[in-house]
């Protein structure tokens, strides 16, 4: 197996310019600290409570801006970038000698996923150009949906000519929807060309007859003939309550499952876990560990890839990416998993929701990988079998794999095997065990992946962030902007949730993992904190500025500079990040913008639902919508329309907030037009002044759907009818 001396199988490159930032980040802690100094020494004592209190406000968010700042540097302090070297990766291990890699897929409901898109990803995940004989793909359907098992049962028989046509073609990438629609026609008559438009044909024509299906709602009694497997769904009551439904649709150690070639598929299994309504499924967690431990008794790879259902391949060559990882015979024992970062298909040039956080994938994983290791995303992870499994890092730790382990030890045929694989995904299998706590995927946290992959890190484990240029996972974004609002929330609030909880990374994590990396978690951990402090700045500055309250130092007074200097270089810095990781000025603008917008919405939800759930109310709701927009959404979001559309409360914070800054910058320019020495109001209140400016520049697509706009997608009547009064009840009350 290769030469005595190996060589590395990765390498990871220092991030440049990290002495200027350095200096740039010690020169913002400097004028922090003159910032509180002036906060302290000039306090308006004499001049009455409500200036003296909104004087106290903008310190104390000065001291969180301050602290939170200092988690982004530790963040960014030593970032590093990885690449591989596949081609001796290859030279080392033959194919047969390659380890299994099991490959799992999560679905939950046939409506807003649907059944095209999920076997899309399956069928891309299938074709990965890796021995098929050592790949097993399992669908988990929480929706226990026969139609996505008969769109399973179709794609099956279409792998059958699409993985020799992806071979012989080296198509990429391999979804068949995404690979038709990107590419054009071959016009000539050669017998390629020919195969190429016949299996194009064979792919519409399933998709035609999936998606008739799914307008029918029910299969047909001929079809149901075709599989035992829908059988199954005689005893099936609701989605809610059935028994467990494990079905090997492609059994690879069959030798008649071939492809057209003659060659070997990859096996595919299809799994519904049991439900009852009496038991708690745990959610996406839940599924994986049914799928751990059903897979564990059918295939058993050592390596685990999980992806989401939208989230197709678009590297047919990730998985021997991910192995260079953790085959590597120097650094590879320590690594528990390797995280691809989340990225996008469909994302317009300037990307109007910033959903694919350039500096986060491009930067942040980056620092937390030379930190210690990033957390585990949920999808596009690559896991070890046994540190999922709850195998704590030791320093003797050898890892050993059998090639063919799988295949040989089962001589069961595929029917036994079901039967007794089965009990292993029913309700009660987990009671009193360790699934869920030590074993598997944590229970008990919206964020059940972040929480799972503190607590492997916390086993000694480290883990890897791998971003390669072309990107190795794309998902479906969110395309309107309550649903990017609703989905932030949802994050900030499983990561709030756990920092308050014993799992908070500088109790949980201490001694455990670095203080670098705790305090990194803490970037994400805290956001929802964010709220309070941004809240405060977006609202108090203004109705001051309404009411002729300076609350920043005069321009003429040498203090401004240390505001103007931390204003304009923390934009400078993420202006430069965001270009430096391949974003455009107008993205830029845009990020910046659902920055705020989700800083004084969904965090503000997240922490008061998350603070009022501690003293036992509930929470508020937001219903998750599909992620199928109809075609005019589709049509706005191309276009780059900020999409308004649904009446939410989310908005109603927003537009007030636009209306408040509006109606304060108006006021504002009036009193200094009007005034006789308009110098002296520009001299006491120019900084407010241009911050309520800026927000404004920054609340124009709201301003847009407010008044200019006709379509559908414009602010919602109720909405504006709202914030009009709440703005106006805010200005009067400062003003009176
Ligand atoms: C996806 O893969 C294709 C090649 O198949 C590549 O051209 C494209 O850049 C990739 N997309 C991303 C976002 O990396
Ligand atoms: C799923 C989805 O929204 N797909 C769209 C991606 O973008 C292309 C072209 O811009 C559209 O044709 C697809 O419908």
């Amino acid at each position: 197996m290769g030469s005595r001396v190996h060589l590395p199988l990765f390498e990871t490159r220092l991030a440049n310019g990290l002495l200027f930032f350095r200096f740039y980040a010690a020169s913002i802690f400097i004028t922090i600290f003159f910032i509180c100094f002036y906060r302290l020494t000039c306090f308006p004592l004499q001049q009455g409570k409500i200036q003296s209190l909104s004087w106290f406000g903008m310190f104390l968010s000065e001291l969180w801006f301050g602290f939170y700042f200092f988690t982004t540097v530790v963040v960014r302090w030593n970032p590093v970038f990885r690449s591989t070297f596949k081609s001796r990766l290859s030279s080392r291990y033959a194919e047969e000698a390659l380890p299994g890699v099991d490959i799992f897929v999560c679905t939950a409901d046939p409506v807003i996923e649907p059944p095209i898109m999920v076997i899309n990803t399956v069928l891309s995940v299938m074709a990965y150009d890796y021995p098929s004989e050592k790949l097993s793909v399992y669908l988990s359907d929480d929706g226990c949906s026969d139609l996505m098992f008969y769109a399973l049962l179709e794609a099956a028989r279409f792998s059958r000519v699409w993985l020799p046509f992806c071979r012989k073609l080296k198509v990429e990438p391999r979804s068949p929807e995404i690979y038709f629609r990107n590419t054009v026609e071959p016009s000539d008559d050669s017998a390629v060309s020919q195969r190429w438009l016949l299996i194009k044909k064979s792919y519409e024509e399933m998709k035609m007859r999936i998606e008739t299906m799914a307008k029918l709602d029910k299969i047909p009694g001929d079809i149901r003939k075709e599989h035992k497997g829908f059988r199954e769904w005689h005893f099936v009551s609701t989605r809610h309550d059935h028994q467990s439904i494990l079905q090997i649709i492609i059994d690879g150690r069959d030798p008649s499952s071939m492809d057209i070639e003659g060659k070997p598929l990859p096996t595919l299994v299809y799994l519904a876990r049991e439900k009852r309504p009496h038991y708690h499924h745990n959610f996406k967690a839940g599924a994986l560990n049914a799928l751990i431990r059903v897979s564990s008794r059918i295939s058993n790879a050592p390596f685990i890839l999980n992806v989401d259902c939208d989230m197709f391949s678009n590297n047919s060559e990730a998985i021997r990416d991910a192995l260079c990882f953790f085959l590597d015979e120097e650094k590879g024992r320590e690594i528990a998993y390797v995280q691809y970062p989340q990225s996008f298909d469909n994302l317009t040039e300037n990307d109007i929701y910033g959903n694919c956080s350039r500096v986060r994938t491009g930067l942040e994983f980056a620092g937390f990988d030379g930190n210690g290791g990033p957390l585990y995303n949920g999808t596009g992870c690559f896991h070890r079998r046994q540190t999922l499994c709850g195998m704590k890092y030791r320093e003797d730790f050898k890892f050993e794999w059998k090639p063919m382990e799988y295949g040989r030890n089962t001589k069961q045929s595929a029917n036994v095997l079901e039967q007794s694989s089965k009990a292993l995904a029913s309700c009660s299998f987990e009671e009193n065990t360790q699934w869920g706590k030590e074993m598997g995927l944590k229970y008990g946290s919206i964020v059940e992946n972040i929480l799972t992959g503190l607590s492997i890190q916390c086993r000694g484990w480290r883990s890897i962030y791998f971003n390669p240029e072309r990107k190795a996972f794309l998902g479906v974004a969110p395309k309107t902007l309550l649903q990017y609002l609703i989905q932030q929330k949802r994050w900030a609030e499983g990561d709030f949730q756990l920092f308050l909880s014993k799992y908070c990374p500088l109790i949980y994590g201490h001694k455990r993992i670095p203080l670098k990396l705790q305090l990194s978690y803490c970037l994400y951990f805290l956001w929802a904190v964010n709220c309070l402090a941004t809240l405060y700045y977006v609202t108090v500055p203004s109705l001051c500025l309404v009411k002729g309250i300076p609350l920043f130092p005069k321009m003429s007074c040498l203090w401004v500079l240390s505001f103007a200097y931390a204003m304009i270089a923390s934009c400078m810095q993420s202006l430069g990040e965001f270009l430096c990781c391949g974003g455009t000025i107008q993205g830029w603008l845009n990020d910046q913008r659902t920055w705020m917008f989700k800083r004084t919405t969904s965090y503000l939800f997240a922490f008061s639902d998350t603070i009022m759930s501690m003293f036992g109310f509930s929470e508020s709701t937001f219903v998750i919508t599909e992620k199928v927009a109809d075609e005019e959404i589709s049509q706005r979001y191309e276009q780059e329309v900020m999409e308004f559309g649904t009446p939410s409360v989310m908005f109603t914070v927003l537009t007030t907030l636009a209306q408040l800054n509006l109606f304060s910058c108006t006021l504002g320019i009036r009193k200094v037009v009007t005034d006789d020495v308009p110098i002296k109001i520009l001299d006491q209140f120019g900084l407010q002044m241009i911050l309520s400016s800026v927000l404004v520049l920054l609340n124009l697509p709201i301003y847009q759907g407010l008044f200019f706009r006709k379509d559908t997608g414009k602010m919602p009547s109720s909405v504006t009818y709202k914030s009009n009064v709440y703005a106006l009840l805010a200005c009067t009350i400062a003003m009176y």
